[in-house]
Formats: C-alpha cells, structure tokens, sequence
C-alpha cells in the first residue's frame, strides 16, 4: 500500500507544512521535548534542539536552499550510493535522494516525541540514473529529548539490489580543536586522505587538520564530546559504517556553501552502510538503518 501525502489539515498542533528558505517546503515541529526542521527537499533535517538545550545540529550560515544543490550541514541522506558513484563520474555524489523533493505522509505525536514520515520512491529521473532499480524509501524521524532518525529501503524490483547509505550528520560543537569522538578507539579506518591507506588509532579522535575517515565492520556506539562538556552520544540499529569528517580550513575555503571559519564548528559523525557494508536486499526485502542521538552531558 502506497502511503498518500497527508492532509495539511490534518496535522497534529505540534506538526506545521510551511514554506522555509529558497521558497522550499519545511515541516517545522515544536514539541514538548524537542524542536525540529525537516525539509522536503532532500528529507532534509537541518536542525533539533532538545527543550531548554542549545541547538545540537549544525547548519551552515553559507548554505544554499535550491532544488538544484543539497543542503549543506544537517543531515543529509547519501543513498544509493557514497561519495563519487564508480559506475558514472557525472552522477551526484553521495547519491540522488538528497536531492529529491520527498513527499510528507505521517505525522504523530508520541509520548513527549513527535514522528514525521516522508516518502521516496523510483521515478523516470531515477530510473535514468546510475542506480535504475524500482525501490520506495521511508524516513522517519523522531523529536524529543532525543533524535530518531529511520531510514527504510524496501527492493519494489523483480531483481536483488545493493545500495549504500549514509546519514550524513553534522554536529554542532564548540570548536573541532577541543572536540574528540570516542567509540572508535583502535578501530582500523580508511583514511580518505592518503590514498584509502587503513590505519588505527588507539585513543579518541582528535582534530587537527582535514579529517575523513571510513570505517567499515563497526556498529558500536560513539559519542562527541566538545570543549563546552556537551557530549552527544550516537547509537544505531543496522548501521556497520562510520564516517567521520572535518574540512578544517583549505577545504572549507574551498566550499562556496561552507564559511571560511565555520570549520571551527562542527564535526560530521555519519552512520551508514558503505562498502563492504552496503546493503543488499531480494525483491520485496526492507532494511532501516537507525540512528539515535542524546545529549548525555549539557556543558
Ligand atoms: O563524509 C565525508 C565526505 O565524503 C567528504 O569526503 C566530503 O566530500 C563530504 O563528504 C561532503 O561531501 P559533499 O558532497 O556534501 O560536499
């Protein structure tokens, strides 16, 4: 059963269809624990702050809101495939669904959270695309204290898929120069920095210079804990993948939708399906990738 887009109308009090930056369509959610913005575009969530905290997503002050571009910071979703797709140089990196219009199809209020559910499913665009397989993608992302974020991909294809996958996070911090990320002690990475070499390192991760690591085979809990003493602890469901990036200050340059000295404050912890790890599904098979994100200590 494919879900309708919902009523407007019929959308909970804390639960608004608006129009937000660039013209584009945001739902905006102010619940009792936490407050959120989600665009359509791309099922894009670019913000959440937990009631009474500071706001623990970073966007960009630089970032552009066209149909025609991702937007940069928050979350944005990499599938079907990360990075640059090996199979057709010209095709987006990270994949099409960031910049899809995704359709809103449920919106509920739960306990002191409140879940909002949009809808991406094949079209011809996709179908034209370096990943041509009929699927329908579910994202559900739940508001609180805490943030839920589940990523459903359902195979609607006659033949067995495999995609990648990533929820690409970007975290607020103080500043990257007193921030580690624990969780990921002497697990081995690739470094994306020299030349996909596989390296280890046996304390936290700490930030000083470009950062951009892969690592595959690792589902355990991490956490980010900045100069402030805020730490965001990030546990996942069906999630083997961890990236972690920081741009620092050439590559941020470089960015015309990143400002030169936001490098200072923020910090990508992604969990996702890439690789090795990618998923693979028979027709009719569903996979969601869950990600749950806390704030454990203030700061
Ligand atoms: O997740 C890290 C990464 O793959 C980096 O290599 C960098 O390219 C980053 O993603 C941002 O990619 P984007 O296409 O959003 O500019």
């Amino acid at each position: 059963m494919i879900p309708a887009p919902i009523d407007p109308a019929a959308l909970p009090a804390s639960v608004r269809l608006e129009t937000g930056d660039g013209g584009l369509p945001v739902v905006r959610v102010a619940g009792p624990a936490g407050s959120a913005e989600l665009y359509l575009h791309g099922a894009h969530l670019t913000s959440w702050t937990p009631t009474g905290g500071r706001p623990v997503i970073w966007l960009s002050a630089a970032s552009l809101f066209t149909e025609a571009k991702a937007i940069r910071g928050g979350v944005p979703i990499c599938f079907p495939w990360f990075g640059a797709n090996p199979a057709d140089p010209a095709a987006p990196a990270h994949g099409f669904a960031r910049l899809a219009e995704w359709e809103l199809v449920d919106a509920r209020e739960e306990h002191d959270g409140v879940a909002v559910t949009l809808r991406l499913a094949d079209s011809p665009a996709t179908r034209a695309s370096a990943w041509p397989h009929r699927f329908e993608a579910l994202y559900t992302v739940t508001v609180g204290a805490g943030l839920s974020l589940a990523l459903t991909i359902t195979n609607r294809d006659t033949d067995a898929v495999s995609y990648e996958e990533a929820l690409h996070t970007y975290l607020a911090v103080d500043d990257i120069r007193d921030t580690e990320v624990t969780g990921l002690e002497s697990a081995p990475f690739i470094n994306q920095l020299a030349a996909m070499s596989i390296e280890t390192e046996t304390g936290p991760v700490r930030f000083a210079a470009e950062t951009d690591r892969i690592y595959l085979d690792h589902n355990a809990a991490t956490a980010v804990v900045d100069g402030s003493g805020r730490t965001v602890s990030i546990s996942t469901d069906e999630s083997n993948s961890r990236i972690v990036w920081n741009p620092w200050i050439a590559k941020a340059a470089s960015m015309g939708d990143f400002g030169d000295d936001e490098w200072t404050r923020m910090v990508c912890v992604e969990s996702a399906n890439v690789r090795e790890n990618r998923v693979r599904l028979n027709p009719g098979q569903s996979h969601t990738l869950t990600v749950v994100f806390d704030v454990t200590a203030q700061g």
